[in-house]
């Protein structure tokens, strides 16, 4: 791992934002790549608190600290993920299900495919069915995005899946499903069109179900 990765995930895991922040800079300066500064640095860094949360060497302060840290280095790397599209490819409408409040996955999720063409309509956290079958009417978007990141809270996946199909909208769009705790085999159990381990995966499985 580069020096700058292991500085960034280390003020990260922390809580230390100003440091966080400046050595993603200086990084970027240095003319590190920005996506392995995402994925091993910011997102590697969840991990780590993540695994210290379960194994009781953090607690949710802790924990708060360190999401605040990454969410304010995010708009530092921003504009060096993504590009200026050239035409608007599709919309979508994303949340964080219901009972959920995490967001900085729904977040990234958002800024990359904002930055691949898509108009994106965020219904912020803990989203429930009814304002995914609302947003649907009112924004007839191509597909509807949900993140869960707790365990209980993928069960809200399966219940918006089922408003939508009680409105009878669920043919209309593309369900797409992601988070920590979720699969391919859950995807598939709730009748999702696909599930995303990544961001980058989100995108991708969006272009190819658009064409
Ligand atoms: C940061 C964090 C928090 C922050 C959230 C801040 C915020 N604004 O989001 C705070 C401190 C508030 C928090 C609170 C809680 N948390 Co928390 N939290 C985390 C932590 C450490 C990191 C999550 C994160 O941001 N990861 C980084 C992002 C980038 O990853 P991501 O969300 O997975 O998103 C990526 C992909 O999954 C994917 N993706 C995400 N969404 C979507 C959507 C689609 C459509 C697609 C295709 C892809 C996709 O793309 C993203 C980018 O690559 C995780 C640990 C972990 N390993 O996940 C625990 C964790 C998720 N939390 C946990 C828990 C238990 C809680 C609390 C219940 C704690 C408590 N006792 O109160 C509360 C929940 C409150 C609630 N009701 O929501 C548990 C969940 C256990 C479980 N499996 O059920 C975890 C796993 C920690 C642990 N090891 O125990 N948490």
């Amino acid at each position: 791992m580069s020096q700058h990765i292991e500085a960034i995930r280390n003020w990260v895991i922390k809580g230390k934002r100003v440091e966080a922040v400046e050595e993603t800079k200086r990084a970027l300066a240095a003319g590190a790549d920005p996506a392995a500064l995402m994925k091993d640095g910011l997102i590697g860094a969840m991990s780590v608190v993540g695994q210290k949360f379960s194994s009781g060497e953090f607690f949710l302060p802790q924990m708060m600290i360190a999401a605040r840290a990454m969410t304010e280095v995010l708009p530092v790397l921003k504009p060096h993920l993504v590009g200026e599209a050239a035409e608007m490819r599709g919309k979508a409408v994303i949340g964080t299900v219901a009972g959920d409040f995490h967001d900085i996955g729904k977040n990234i999720v958002k800024m990359m495919l904002e930055g691949a063409g898509y108009a994106v309509v965020d219904l912020g956290v803990d989203a429930p069915p009814d304002k995914f079958v609302e947003a649907v009417k009112r924004e007839a978007p191509d597909f509807v995005l949900m993140s869960a990141l707790i365990t209980l809270t993928m069960e809200s996946a399966r219940r918006t899946i089922e408003a939508l199909a009680a409105a009878g909208l669920r043919g209309g769009v593309k369900v797409g499903v992601g988070g920590a705790p979720m699969t391919q085999k859950f995807a598939d159990e709730i009748g999702a069109d696909f599930y995303g381990a990544d961001a980058y995966e989100c995108v991708q499985a969006c272009d190819r179900l658009l064409h």
